[in-house]
């Protein structure tokens, strides 16, 4: 265990009719005394965590980088004029992608999607929402199999669809939309945090076509501890939340209960039934030959 970090156990019995994970682990990370958690990443080494200005109190965009045990590495402020608030932000090309905007759900200015690397050095501006207005971009997550990129708009439902050469395919809605936190991908599968009054949820989604260009809904799950930043390590989902406080969870749980319906599968099935078929017949020809 780091010195000065207190970990819990904890657990949560499952409840029929859903897909409940359980807290298996928390951290606590004594470190952090301000700003409020948004966003949870990991370039499967380390953890970063992105944070946007508290409420009441000196908070501001930061971002956290940290070993997955907790322990404090390196912090570098994000913030950029107004834009006082980091999302949810994924890994991926070797780089943190992070929504930058202003922390009120109706802003003045547009939104950014800012990228650093993983010494904390800023990268470049991949793009911004001059496009499409002042909108509270809160989310980011980018499948790789289809190089899609979803932006989540916290306020309005609103997910935009881009590709990786930035150009903007789509506006989609898939349900629930609203209130989306922090977004990871998993085995083509995107899984989003969304707060809950009583018990947080994890909503699962996938392609609803074969380019990615709209998402459906294939599942939830209901826990605690997943009111923000979310990701995947060491195969499980972690979790960071926290208001001038901020705690790791390690969730467990039925994830394994998820149907794995991704184009991948369908596509190495189809391709093994080709192939045995193929090979039935070339040995039937060669038979009679
Ligand atoms: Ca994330």
């Amino acid at each position: 265990m780091p010195a000065g970090n207190s970990i819990t156990h904890m657990t949560q019995s499952q409840r029929a009719g859903y897909n409940i994970a359980e807290i298996d682990l928390s951290i606590e990370l004594t470190w952090f005394t301000d700003s409020e958690v948004e966003g949870l990443a990991t370039d499967g080494e380390y953890f970063y965590i992105s944070t946007a200005e508290t409420v009441i109190g000196n908070g501001d965009a930061w971002l956290y980088k940290l070993f997955p045990n907790g322990t404090y590495i390196d912090e570098v402020l994000v913030r950029d004029d107004t834009l006082n608030h980091c999302g949810g932000m994924v890994f991926y090309d070797g780089l943190l992608w992070i929504p930058l905007s202003e922390r009120g759900l109706v802003p003045n200015n547009p939104s950014k999607i800012v990228r650093y690397d993983t010494d904390l050095l800023f990268i470049d501006e991949w793009i911004n929402s001059s496009s499409i207005g002042n909108v509270h971009w809160g989310g980011i997550c980018i499948l790789p199999l289809l190089e899609r990129v979803y932006i989540a708009n916290y306020g309005t439902s609103n997910l935009y669809v881009y590709d990786l050469s930035r150009i903007r395919l789509n506006d989609i809605r898939p349900p629930p939309s609203n209130n989306i936190q922090d977004f990871v991908e998993v085995g083509g599968v995107l899984y989003c945090s969304k707060p809950g009054t009583s018990l947080d949820t994890i909503h699962v989604w996938e392609a609803a076509d074969s380019y990615g260009n709209s998402l459906q809904s294939i599942g939830v799950m209901e826990t605690d501890g997943a009111s923000s930043g979310l990701t995947w390590f060491d195969g499980a989902f972690w979790t960071c939340e926290g208001l001038g406080s901020a705690t790791l969870h390690k969730l467990s749980g039925s994830v394994s209960t998820f149907p794995s319906a991704n184009g991948h599968d369908l596509i190495l099935v189809t391709t093994l039934v080709a192939m045995i078929c193929l090979a039935l017949g070339i040995a039937i020809y060669l038979k009679r030959e």
